[in-house]
């Protein structure tokens, strides 16, 4: 149940709902297309809360943590805590360790992380818990001994699908393919990369996937990788990449080889990233959710979990401001809604 039909028209109906229910305050379940990142920052303290809650994205310069980071900021704004981003530069397995102990020293009540390594943090965290910090993941899990709770974009399933989905219809269904991904560790690319094989093995025989590289959510590194990989596959037909650091560095070098219109590019990018590589034809569609969104539901969970309004056990509801009311569900996690695709007709309602 993938959010592409009459996308246009969809997308505007869908800002236009969620417009409603913020001018009305109200609470009542979250839209499935993004919004287009208008919405109020929630700059007015209006809530009683004195939390603090720090956010720790798997690293710093990501225009995608930028937005996850703007939404949990005026979460926060809102229900009256305070905010905190930290990071690192590179997003490796266990550079976000010290981080991590930081927080706890402070004293922080909430952290709220997306993952490098689901177990090379495990241990920062647990330590973090047993001094009394809530610790929310999102968009990238932990095991989930390590936290009291998971946002989740969307299904792995629903996010692996729509990939294979798009390029298979961008290459007629047959050739070969790669994907570029994150970093090697990143927990939520793996279980998408896994899916993506299965769906390809059982639905798509004459996809072949001839290789997996890892660009580490690095601009460059990502650019290089996506050069060999056209390198050392003269007959490749398409790119998935599952990282809006990894697409949109992969548009970059397209857009001005050979390949560009040659090979098809798709996976997980943001519209302002991307804008450009659609509008020159080098990407036809991608998809995604709505990082501002996530980041905002992430801070509300927390702040349930501080305020002791949830545990983060299954059938667990709380309210998340203008996103409305959500519940816990088996394996501790929070479902935001279902990826989105963008393409020429729509990316111009979109600004993240
Ligand atoms: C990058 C990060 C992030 C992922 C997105 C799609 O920004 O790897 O974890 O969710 O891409």
């Amino acid at each position: 149940m993938l959010f592409n039909r009459n996308k246009k028209a969809g997308a505007l109906i869908a800002l236009a709902a969620s417009a409603a229910l913020m001018l009305s305050g109200c609470a009542s379940g979250s839209s499935t297309a993004p919004d287009n990142g208008d919405s109020d920052n929630g700059s007015s303290n209006n809530g009683g809360s004195s939390s603090s809650i720090t956010f720790l994205p798997k690293n710093l310069g990501n225009p995608y943590f930028d937005t996850s980071s703007k939404g949990g900021k005026a979460a926060v704004a809102e229900f009256g805590g305070v905010f905190n981003e930290v990071g690192p530069a590179e997003a490796t397995p266990d550079a976000q360790v010290s981080f991590i102990n930081t927080a706890t020293q402070q004293g922080v009540n909430g952290l709220v992380v997306s993952a490098n390594d689901p177990k090379a943090i495990c241990d920062a965290l647990n330590e973090a818990r047993d001094a009394g910090v809530k610790v929310v993941t999102f968009d990238s899990d932990t095991n989930p001994e390590c936290r009291d709770l998971f946002v989740n974009q969307a299904t792995a399933e629903g996010i692996a699908k729509v990939q294979v989905d798009i390029i298979s219809e961008q290459i007629g269904d047959a050739g070969q393919i790669a994907i570029l991904s994150a970093s090697a560790n990143a927990t939520n690319q793996n279980a998408w990369i896994d899916l993506m094989k299965e769906d390809l093995a059982a639905n798509h025989p004459n996809i072949e996937l001839v290789e997996v590289v890892y660009g580490d959510d690095d601009d460059q590194t990502s650019f290089e990788k996506t050069a060999a990989l056209l390198q050392t596959y003269p007959e490749l037909k398409g790119i998935v990449s599952p990282t809006t650091v990894g697409v949109a560095a992969a548009a970059r070098y397209l857009s001005t080889s050979d390949a560009k219109g040659k090979v098809a590019l798709t996976g997980l990018g943001t519209p302002n990233q991307m804008r450009e590589y659609v509008e020159d034809g080098t990407v036809a569609e991608f998809a995604l959710w709505n990082p501002e969104d996530l980041g905002y539901l992430a801070a509300y969970a927390a702040e349930a979990l501080i305020s002791g309004d949830i545990t983060g056990a299954t059938g667990d509801t709380f309210e998340a401001g203008k996103l409305g009311s959500y519940t816990v569900e088996e394996g501790g996690s929070v479902l935001l809604g279902e990826p989105y695709r963008f393409n020429a007709e729509n990316i111009g309602d979109f600004d993240f």
